[in-house]
């Protein structure tokens, strides 16, 4: 194909990728029926954990200083510290760049107590759908924590829900926290017992059943230490054989594994301070293996685990794979990632979700995702023009449409 074909087939690539709206299959937002859980403007923009943990960096000592200071005063400080005193190169930092762009304001002055001018005079709804509309995103999917108080009242009083947010249940306390979990669930009036006894793995059935339903859950989720491994004695596996997938099997929910995370490496960055560890692909491999009938999503964390995850994918065809997670959210790791995943699964995959946990970030995430995704999907197109096979555009839309989600509600609803 000619240079010139090649250049319209990729301008076209770009446009369907950008126009395309997209399911966020993984975040951590809320509804803006939720209230004061919602998080949104500049002052939590500059808070997000991955901004803390780049800031306090450029300290010495005790973090203490900063955890004392009230939220404006910890944006006023990493505010000065990345993108005054340096220059804000890093993704996360640049993506609060590319937001206000996005949202029409012109950093170009730095004063960010007029930054904060601009965000007054929304409300989490009207805020929630301009952003929506910006990131160009259709659906989001919520991180739900029935465990989590503050979260639970909500569901228990009821709420009118946003069209365009679902839920996801998270699993974690229930997997990996047993003791306590266990104790919480028996004040709710769930007959279960620490050694797993009895009734309890019916009541925890029960307890799976009744949160799916109040919150119309799409999947149910857990992040797992990479230290997993199946088979193995252990609570959480016992619960994952004889609860969760059982539950799963029943009611259509997918299981996401998010594999790789090591929890509180540094407890002096609280929130900040989890790291990564290369995990075992091939504990997914026996797993899916096992329970045919289950669906599994998965995503790790570790970049060592990308090439084997694929080649697990394309031996079960109960495994998505799904996401850049975390630490894997860059631009030179999403397109090495993205480049891997359609040479070795082809379509039948998620390249992205953007874990975003502030309203805002939906617009710069997914901006710094498309052009990526875009750019590897057209370099595929042109190879393949190279032997005469021409895409058309509504093979290519729905091809885009099958990435940006999808494909995944396909997967789930098998
Ligand atoms: O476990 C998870 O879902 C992680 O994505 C988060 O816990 C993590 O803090 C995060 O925000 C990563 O992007
Ligand atoms: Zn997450």
């Amino acid at each position: 194909m000619s240079s010139e074909r090649h250049a319209t087939l990729r301008q076209i690539v770009h446009e369907v990728v950008e126009h395309t709206p997209v399911f966020d299959i993984h975040t951590h937002l809320f509804d803006p029926a939720f209230g004061a859980l919602v998080s949104w403007g500049i002052d939590d923009l500059l808070t997000y954990h991955y901004l803390i943990a780049e800031s306090l960096r450029w300290t010495r000592g005790s973090n203490d200083f900063f955890w004392a200071l009230n939220k404006t005063q910890q944006a006023d400080w990493i505010w000065k510290q990345l993108f005054i005193e340096r220059s804000p190169v890093s993704e996360a930092c640049r993506g609060v760049v590319t937001t206000l762009r996005l949202l029409g304001i012109d950093p170009k002055e730095r004063d960010l107590a007029a930054l904060r001018k601009h965000f007054e005079s929304w409300s989490a709804e009207t805020y929630t759908d301009h952003i929506l509309k910006i990131a160009g995103v259709r659906k989001v999917c919520m991180t739900n924590l029935p465990f989590d108080d503050s979260e639970r009242v909500v569901w228990e009083r009821g709420l009118k829900r946003h069209p365009a947010f679902v839920a996801a249940l998270r699993l974690d306390p229930l997997l990996l926290e047993w003791d306590k979990t266990a104790a919480q669930l028996h004040g709710w009036g769930y007959d279960v017992r620490g050694d797993l006894s009895g009734k309890t793995i019916d009541e925890v059935r029960r307890f799976l059943a009744d949160w799916t339903r109040k919150i119309d859950s799409q999947y149910c989720m857990v992040s797992l230490p990479p230290e997993w491994a199946f088979p193995e004695e252990s609570v959480a596996n016992r619960l994952i054989q004889e609860a969760v997938l059982p539950h799963g099997r029943e009611h259509g929910q997918a299981f996401a594994m998010m594999i790789g995370v090591r929890r509180g490496v540094n407890p002096a960055l609280r929130m900040a301070g989890d790291s990564v560890g290369e995990a075992d692909v091939e504990s997914v491999e026996r797993l899916c293996a096992e329970y045919p009938d289950n669906q599994f999503l998965c995503t790790m964390l570790a970049r060592e685990n990308q090439h084997g995850l694929c080649v697990a994918a394309r031996k079960f065809k109960n495994l998505h794979v799904f996401g850049c997670w975390w630490f894997l959210n860059n631009p030179s790791l999403i397109e090495e990632l993205t480049r891997m995943r359609l040479e070795l699964l082809g379509l039948s995959v998620t390249p992205q979700h953007s874990d975003c946990r502030i309203m805002d970030q939906l617009a710069y995430k997914w901006a710094h995702s498309r052009p990526i995704i875009a750019e590897v999907l057209s370099e595929k197109y042109s190879d393949l023009a190279d032997s005469n096979w021409q895409v058309s555009r509504a093979e290519i839309q729905r091809d885009v449409h099958g990435l940006l989600g999808g494909e995944f509600e396909r997967f789930i609803s098998r």
